[in-house]
């Protein structure tokens, strides 16, 4: 089978290319550094059968982050048949950058030019023929959102990876440089590489310690100290090599390219001079995060949770009037309606809430809205001593801490990487709003919007602070300089926003459907062990479990057996939480609702402190697992699985205390 490789700048389009190729659903957004893992997908054209790779996406070929270095390797090691090199129409001198170093390296590449409604929309004339002439390569114009030039580009994949390619490159960085790279190919001769020559050559004249590194295993030692003379002769040739590449790309475009003469002042120039104003960015923002959480609220709680609710319940009544007609064993109906309905059911009714609240999330991402919040929290990144793309990956983490531990990846340096891990956990994810709701709707429910959104700001004040005490302690050093890249608003995609949302609702019915209900089910048989003990009291071996550890949360107002093995059972997925609750109270009080059973053994304060320890402590399982894989040591997964539930306890402990000095 024929491998295509998809390769290109940042935001590029490759991603919205693979899905739109292979009906795939991988994850699309309207800022840089999206994807950051390859993924792969099949796809048939006349009867020609593709394995399309989406790689992370990369500036250079150079092997500066975890993400870059996925891309290239995959490139180099995976000698994919054809690279496709997606550029984004609009802004081919950047992205063609890329595409020399391809060349550079002997890739056999096709070159996509994306994005061709917006490079019409700014008047951007582009002659393609001209372009693939003075390249040597196909070059085929396609606007993937809107899938159009993928069958052009599938039939030219198919023509093109059968025919021998003739493709052209930098013919000369200077007569200096030539006679270098020519010395350096002469001393690699004799020896067998996996890569070109050339390139190896080029590459250790631009300082490239990967193949520095590769080299001084493959070659043999004098020869390597002599490679070492020649690229230690002078520092500009890493300058020089740049040049000489942009000087390449100004040359084939200025062929072949007309640009107007005044570039238009764009609505995206016009709208960011407010949103991203220095005064009123932050403000902004806060205001719109304000009123997605409000609104998520309004629509999800009043509107639709109600429904849910009401149908879950009814559910549950009718499978317990058909066991009990059925004269089914008493175990068998305590387990599924108490239970699976009580437990897994729990859960099930805040779907319409996390429906609205990804919806409108999703509308953020894709219209470039969250690329200017990390543009805006930039300054104070920075004064913290923090990285500020670091801040995307928190924004990743309100869905799901998992991607936003691997969303790190694209932080170049190991401090600046190393400490969006492990703040990562504050960001509230969607597993845990299940938990801060129950509690709203059963002690806020006139102020849920501004109780969640507190929660969540207070998580990310958390974790900045965190971040900022690492940097201090634990990993000292300069974090890089960085500058966010702004895209362009775009409309967003309605297909794209539904469907990321709808993989956020998917991932939280699966594991209401498979963790959850295991450990429910665990918990179950632990609640009604051993036999002929009342189910779910406190002589249940849960409940003595429960009762045993309970005492470490006395201090914090919520020393319950019941809230404590909800809190060790949220240590396997924070759902379980909820899940357990509604288990251990359902049949506590009428129609077996949750928020009642609290009202009676929470009080407001309680529920506070309650909630910021559910913010605070201890994430997930897959989260510590995703951690000790992203840092590669176990060393890290305790560390991040412990200090969190320390400082959770210490912050619900102070909650609950103060408060009740204050008299609440
Ligand atoms: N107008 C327009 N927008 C596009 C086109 N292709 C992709 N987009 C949008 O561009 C943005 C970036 O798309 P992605 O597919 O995530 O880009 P990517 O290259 O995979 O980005 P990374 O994963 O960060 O490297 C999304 O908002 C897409 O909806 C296109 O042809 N025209
Ligand atoms: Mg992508």
């Amino acid at each position: 089978m024929n491998t295509i490789a998809l390769v290109g700048n940042p935001n590029s389009g490759k991603t919205t290319l693979f899905n739109a190729l292979t009906g795939s659903n991988q994850h699309v957004g309207n800022w840089p550094g999206v994807t950051v893992e390859k993924k792969e997908g099949k796809v048939t054209h006349n009867d020609t059968e593709f394995n399309i790779v989406d790689l992370p996406g990369t500036y250079s070929l150079g092997a500066y982050s975890e993400d870059e270095v996925v891309a290239r390797d995959f490139i180099l090691k995976d000698n994919p048949d054809v690279v496709i090199n997606v550029v984004d129409a609009t802004n081919l001198e950047r992205g063609m950058y890329l595409t020399t170093q391809l060349l550079e390296m002997g890739t056999k590449i096709i070159l996509v030019l994306n994005m061709m409604d917006e490079a019409k929309a700014k008047n951007i004339e582009i002659d393609i023929k001209k372009l693939s002439k003075n390249l040597g390569v196909p070059v085929v114009a396609t606007v993937a959102s809107k899938r159009k030039g993928l069958d052009m580009l599938l039939e030219e994949s198919i023509s093109y990876i059968n025919k021998e390619a003739n493709q052209r490159s930098i013919k000369s960085y200077g007569d200096y440089m030539d006679k270098e790279i020519l010395h350096i190919e002469n001393i690699l001769e004799g020896s067998n590489f996996d890569y070109p020559k050339k390139w190896l050559a080029i590459k250790l004249l631009e300082g490239d310690m990967d193949v520095l590194n590769y080299i001084e295993k493959n070659v043999q030692k004098d020869n390597f100290e002599r490679i070492k003379n020649i690229t230690g002769k002078s520092q500009d040739f890493e300058l020089e090599i740049v040049d000489k590449r942009y000087e390449f790309v100004g040359e084939i475009i200025s062929s072949s390219v007309v640009k107007p003469e005044v570039e238009k002042v764009t609505l995206t120039d016009k709208v960011d001079k407010i949103i991203t104003n220095k005064f009123l960015g932050l403000p902004i923002f806060a205001i719109i995060m304000f009123f997605i959480f409000q609104i998520t609220f309004v629509i999800g709680s009043d509107l639709l949770g109600g429904y849910v609710a009401t149908a879950i319940e009814m559910f549950g009544e009718f499978v317990l009037n058909l066991l009990e007609g059925l004269n089914a064993p008493e175990l068998l109906t305590s387990f599924l309606v108490e239970g699976i309905i009580g437990g897994v059911g729990a859960v099930f009714e805040f779907i319409p809430l996390i429906v609205v609240l990804y919806f409108f999330l999703g509308i953020l991402e894709d219209t470039g809205y969250m690329a200017r919040a990390a543009y805006i929290m930039d300054g104070i990144m920075r004064a913290l001593g923090l990285h500020g793309k670091t801040f995307i990956s928190m924004i990743v983490g309100f869905g799901c801490n998992v991607p936003g531990v691997m969303a790190a990846r694209t932080l170049e340096n190991k401090k600046d990487r190393m400490i969006a891990i492990l703040i990562n956990p504050f960001m509230s994810c969607g597993a845990r709003l299940p938990i801060y709701l129950v509690f709203i709707a059963a002690f806020f429910p006139d102020n849920g919007g501004v109780v969640l959104f507190t929660l969540y700001v207070l998580g990310i004040i958390t974790a900045l602070i965190l971040g900022k005490i690492f940097s201090k302690t634990l990993f000292k050093g300069e974090s890089s300089y960085f500058i966010m890249e702004l895209p362009p608003y775009r409309l967003p995609s309605f297909r794209v926003v539904i469907r990321d949302m709808w993989d956020k609702v998917w991932d939280f019915i699966h594991r209401a459907g498979t963790i959850i209900f295991v450990v429910i089910s665990l918990l179950w048989v632990l609640s009604i062990l051993p036999l002929g003990v009342e189910p779910y009291s406190q002589e249940s071996i849960l409940g003595r479990i429960g009762t045993f550890l309970a005492p470490i949360f006395v201090p914090a107002g919520f020393g319950t057996w019941q809230a404590t093995v909800s809190l060790f059972a949220g240590i396997a997925a924070k759902e379980a939480v909820v899940a357990i609750l509604g288990m251990v109270y359902a049949g506590v009080s009428e129609g077996s609702q949750l928020t009642l059973a609290l009202q009676s053994v929470f009080t407001p304060l309680t529920a506070i402190s309650f909630m910021v320890m559910t913010l605070f402590y201890t994430p997930c399982a897959a989260v510590l697992a995703t951690v000790k894989s992203e840092t590669g040591s176990s060393k890290w997964a305790i560390f991040i699985a412990l200090y969190p539930f320390v400082l959770g306890w210490i912050a619900s402990v102070i909650i609950y205390q103060v408060g009740t000095l204050l008299g609440f």
